[in-house]
């Protein structure tokens, strides 16, 4: 995120990125999986006993647990109901078209299995297994873009990262020499092992130099000329920009960016966080930030035994199935030509336009403001029996008749033709 905390400042400062065509699958998806799993679901936001406040995967630091305290966590992580396909096959599912998993987060704890250090899931858990070839064969197989989350510069178990000052000693750090003989090899790792890669995407860029944020996009497009990078490289360096976790910017955006948000308030499972969005609530954001040329990157946090919170997987089929039906106007879809009004979205493609109305009038007549193009029909995305809408257009606008009854309980899109 840039400085003022603003996704239009942080894309300012961006190169360009709108003609780049290796952007063209993630622009099309528009919704994606986002997975925080570690070491920080077997305390789960608790620890000696004690509720900690704030994100469940912040406990390390929050509690500033000392490393050989934190480290015997691994020793007790077995997470036997692990299953890939059904992780990979919920996301589908959910209707969302990528996975973005933390390979490693701020705790250090490698996800992977990595021959750059024995703090890996592989080598230092009674689990034994790599999740992420798991993954890596489940995506292939279902069609899901496989992406990794990797802490760049915070890493609390590495005695030269970002962020622990109370195991080690800050000024002696050498912050250059963690990326250059421990960042880079773990990202070779990352590109080398796992197939294709969808994205990487790193996070929270401190201390990090504009030299040292080029060189690890130069790395990652050295590797996997396709492989996207994320704005949170650092620097307004990566192919895109990253709003604030849960920002959804008030306007329409014209450039390539993306909303990180939780379900609850937390990203790492927390055993006492029920604070859960309403599906409506997340299909409004999904459709908001779509309206605004964005994509959205929906958090779940899987316990230390594998499993995905039932209520994330019941709101994430919900969303699949409102997908089910109107994923016309989501899928592939530019920012619509009205924005900033507050009972609906618009979204385009090609030579129509979507309406998508949140609250649906008592009388099933809604009014559209006019938008200086030439309609020639209407009818409900999810309906096509119902076939062509009643439609009159005067000086005010167009004016679509549809059913009296609300149409979908969430959001009804309504497609607009254009004569064109
Ligand atoms: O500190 C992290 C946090 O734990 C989480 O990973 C989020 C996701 O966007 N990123 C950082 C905070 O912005």
């Amino acid at each position: 995120m840039a400085e003022d905390g603003s996704i239009r400042e942080e894309a300012r400062q961006r190169p360009g990125a709108r003609g780049d065509q290796r952007l063209n699958w993630w622009r099309d998806a528009r919704f994606g999986m986002f997975i925080h799993w570690g070491l920080y679901a077997i305390p789960a936001g608790q620890w000696r006993g004690k509720p900690i406040p704030g994100i469940g995967e912040w406990v390390m630091l929050r509690e500033r647990i000392p490393v050989r305290e934190y480290e015997s966590l691994a020793g007790r992580f077995n997470p036997t109901r692990f299953d890939a396909d059904a992780w990979v096959s919920l996301a589908k599912q959910a209707g969302q078209k990528y996975l973005v998993i933390t390979a490693k987060h701020h705790d250090g704890f490698c996800m992977y299995g990595s021959n750059e250090t024995e703090y890996n899931i592989v080598d230092a858990t009674p689990f034994g297994r790599d999740p992420m070839k798991e993954l890596a064969r489940a995506c292939q197989e279902q069609g899901v873009h496989l992406c990794f989350y990797y802490s760049q510069t915070q890493d609390w178990h590495h005695p030269d990262g970002d962020g622990n000052d109370w195991d080690y000693d800050d000024a002696k750090k050498d912050f250059a020499g963690y990326l250059e003989h421990y960042v880079k090899p773990q990202v070779r790792e990352l590109l080398a092992n796992y197939g294709p890669i969808g994205l990487i995407w790193f996070d929270t860029p401190k201390r990090i130099s504009a030299a040292q944020s080029r060189s690890l996009v130069d790395l990652v497009h050295e590797l996997q000329p396709g492989c996207l990078v994320n704005g949170r490289i650092g620097n307004a360096l990566g192919d895109y920009a990253e709003a604030g976790d849960n920002a959804i910017p008030a306007e329409l955006f014209d450039a390539d960016w993306e909303t990180p948000a939780t379900i609850n308030d937390t990203w790492g499972y927390k055993h006492d966080d029920h604070n859960w969005k309403s599906t409506g609530e997340l299909i409004h954001k999904l459709v908001d930030i779509v309206s605004k040329g964005g994509n959205y990157l929906l958090n779940v946090g899987p316990t230390a035994e594998g499993d995905i919170p039932h209520a994330s997987v019941a709101r994430l089929k919900e969303m699949g199935q409102w997908l089910e039906r109107n994923g016309e106007a989501i899928y592939g879809t530019r920012p619509g030509p009205l924005q900033g009004f507050d009972w609906g979205r618009t979204t385009a493609k090609y030579d129509t336009v979507y309406v998508h109305v949140f609250d649906w009038p008592a009388d099933g007549k809604v009014r559209v403001p006019d938008f200086g193009q030439n309609v020639t029909g209407a009818r409900l995305v999810a309906d096509p029996a119902a076939g062509a809408l009643p439609l009159t257009i005067d000086a005010e606008g167009l004016l679509v008749e549809g059913p009296a009854s609300t149409p979908d309980r969430f959001a009804t899109a309504i497609a607009l033709s254009l004569n064109s």
